[in-house]
């Protein structure tokens, strides 16, 4: 594919990548995403997903929201997949300054590339709203309806819901690896999450690539767009 040839130029010209990744990247690892065909916005749900994964839920309904988040939300057995694992080669090979992630599955973390700002949090860190112990995912997954913790306060993923804040210190790693990248390679992602998407404009680099099955609203503003599967462009790439 032509279009791939043209990345790798892209790729073997730069030397300040980062990667800015959605849920596309982790498909390929078992875990669905939120709005491509297969994706969980397919499904019915007693409330609308946006409603499932809020902050509002959360406090109104917490029996409803662990039930969805228990249910639907349990990566813990995915592994990384050809795309997280390239990122490792480049990371390795001294070419990628971060990875700027919406996923909270922690794959980029267990394919051990260690510049990573996760922008929605991650699923492997929680806490009692009450006295801020830590708890470990498993406990979160694994116990009957809400997770308690032994003072008696709720045990709260650290993922961000609809209606909350980005954490300061992700986003402004974001912005500042972003801003000082020569490529930005945006992947797997629809594009249609503020204020995370954002974050595609403050890129003054030389390229901005988009590679994402579906189109996206910033498609027109890259300078290569691949519509295709991550797995099949990854694979052929060579650091
Ligand atoms: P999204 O809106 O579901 O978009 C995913 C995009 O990826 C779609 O446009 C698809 O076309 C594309 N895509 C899916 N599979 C592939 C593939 N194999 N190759 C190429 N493209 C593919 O998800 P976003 O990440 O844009 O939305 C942000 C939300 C989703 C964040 O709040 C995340 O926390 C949330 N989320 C995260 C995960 C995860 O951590 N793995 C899973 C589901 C949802």
């Amino acid at each position: 594919m032509k279009e791939i040839e043209l990345l790798q130029e892209m790729i073997d010209a730069s030397s300040h990548i980062v990667f800015f990744s959605g849920a596309g990247v982790s498909t390929a690892s078992g875990i669905k995403d939120f709005r491509s065909k297969d994706g969980l916005y397919q499904e019915k749900f007693k409330y609308p997903p946006e409603y499932m994964l809020s902050a509002a839920c959360f406090d109104e309904h917490p029996e409803d929201f662990f039930q969805f988040y228990k249910s639907k939300l349990n990566c813990l057995e995915a592994r990384p997949n050809v795309t997280h694992m390239y990122l490792k080669k480049l990371e390795d090979a001294g070419k990628l300054s971060a990875v700027v992630t919406q996923n909270i599955d922690g794959l980029h973390g267990k394919a051990e590339v260690s510049c990573v700002y996760e922008l929605h949090g991650t699923i492997y860190e929680n806490y009692c709203e009450k006295c801020h112990q830590f708890y470990p995912a498993e406990i979160v997954f694994e116990c009957e309806g809400i997770p308690k913790c032994h003072c008696g306060g709720t045990i709260k993923p650290n993922v961000v819901l609809y209606g909350e804040m980005l954490p300061e210190d992700a986003y402004n790693g974001a912005v500042l690896n972003i801003s000082k990248a020569d490529l930005l390679i945006v992947a797997g992602t629809s594009l249609l999450v503020e204020p995370a998407s954002s974050l595609v404009r403050c890129f003054q680099g030389k390229h901005l690539v988009i590679v994402n099955l579906d189109e996206t609203p910033y498609d027109s503003q890259a300078d290569l767009v691949i519509h295709a599967n991550l797995e099949d462009v990854f694979r052929q790439l060579k650091v």
